[in-house]
């Protein structure tokens, strides 16, 4: 079994596993040599060798207990039929949003637009590199797709009132979201994911109607998830009651970011629990970066744990801390 699915399992581990939210990509020095050549981002996704290779670079250098598939959260909507596309030093820019085209598109369209991501999972799947680890697939939860496809930018400036002016467009969407976040992972998990990881990134901007928004859909994908007998892993990014959250929506595992207190919630949890860590510490020093890794450790000594980061690594991360924090991890006793 593997050490995730032990830890999931809440058997105790001899070391805890580990990986990282976006270990594929951006601070890596082989990935920026490909995307050099490959500045159609996604096309870049939905070249599945390019893809696998990009995959496999971290698990190549660090050994990590999981691959996570080289894609994107906004693949969704793209299948969806609106345009995406990414701009240097930008993010995204998502293209005009029409209801009617939306309703036209079906299972089928779908599919076949993103059927070289399902082709990436099943040849992984295969892959020596992942004997005895994880294949995490993963998509984004209804409420952060819904943000980039009626903002169209990252909202990382906040979302204006005007964001919520059109009740009947806000519902439209999260209806279709739900029934294609769900085909998505169904056909992840047809071709190999071992593991499915939902992306709440912007569930911190959520102000109200936190069962609309929130609880009830991410409820509605877990529920799907685990009927299809795979693990899930929530990340509601930012969300201030972790312990609510997990009660309602019963994820397998729960990814926290560094904003929360972890002492306070071994108190409360008793579902396995990821992450933590402030991405940040990988840009100090190794003296800091130490510190803050054992703080973490210590605290879910006993408690069933993945280590992880409280948000993606950050493109300046240096590889040799990123060497050095896969060293402590594994030797803490
Ligand atoms: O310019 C480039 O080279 C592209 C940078 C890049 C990469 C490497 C983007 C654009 N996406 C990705 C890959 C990616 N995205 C992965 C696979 C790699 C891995 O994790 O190992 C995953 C899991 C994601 C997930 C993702 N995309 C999230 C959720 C996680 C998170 O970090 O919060 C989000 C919010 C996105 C949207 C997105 N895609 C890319 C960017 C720059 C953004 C964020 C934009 C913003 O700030 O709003």
């Amino acid at each position: 079994m593997t050490p995730i699915k032990e830890c999931l399992l809440n058997k105790s581990t001899k070391t805890n596993p580990i990986w990282l939210m976006r270990q594929a990509g951006r601070y890596l020095p082989e990935f920026r040599e490909i995307r050099k050549s490959n500045p159609d981002f996604i096309k870049l996704c939905l070249n599945h060798t390019l893809a696998e290779e990009i995959t496999l670079q971290p698990i190549k250098r660090f050994g990590f207990d999981a691959a996570i598939i080289f894609s994107d959260i906004l693949m969704i909507p793209y299948g969806m039929g609106q345009t995406v596309e990414f701009k240097k030093n930008f993010g995204p820019n998502l293209g005009s949003l029409d209801l009617d085209k939306l309703q036209i598109v079906t299972e089928d369209n779908f599919i076949k637009k993103l059927s070289p991501v399902y082709k990436l999972l099943s040849n992984l799947n295969n892959s020596k590199d992942l004997e005895n680890k994880d294949l995490i697939g993963f998509v984004g939860a209804p409420w952060t797709l819904l943000v980039y496809m009626i903002n169209k930018v990252s909202p990382k400036k906040g979302l204006t009132e005007a964001f919520f002016k059109d009740e009947i467009l806000i519902n439209e969407i999260l209806n279709f979201l739900d029934k294609f976040i769900k085909i998505h992972i169904e056909n992840q998990i047809k071709a190999g994911a071992t593991i499915i990881q939902i992306f709440d990134s912007w569930a911190g901007l959520i102000q109200n109607d936190f069962d609309k928004f929130l609880y009830s859909p991410t409820l509605s994908l877990v529920n799907h998830v685990k009927n299809l007998g795979v693990p899930v892993i929530c990340f509601p990014r930012g969300i201030s009651d972790y312990v609510k959250f997990s009660k309602i929506v019963k994820p397998s595992m729960i990814n926290i970011d560094y904003d929360v207190d972890p002492k306070d919630l071994i108190k409360y949890l008793d579902i396995p629990i990821q992450g933590g860590l402030n991405p940040e510490a990988l840009l100090s020093n190794k003296e800091s970066l130490r510190k803050e890794i054992k703080r973490y450790l210590d605290i879910f000594k006993d408690h069933p744990y993945v280590f992880n980061l409280g948000h993606g690594i950050l493109p300046d991360t240096r590889v040799d801390m990123v060497y050095e924090l896969v060293n402590i991890v594994r030797n803490y006793k």
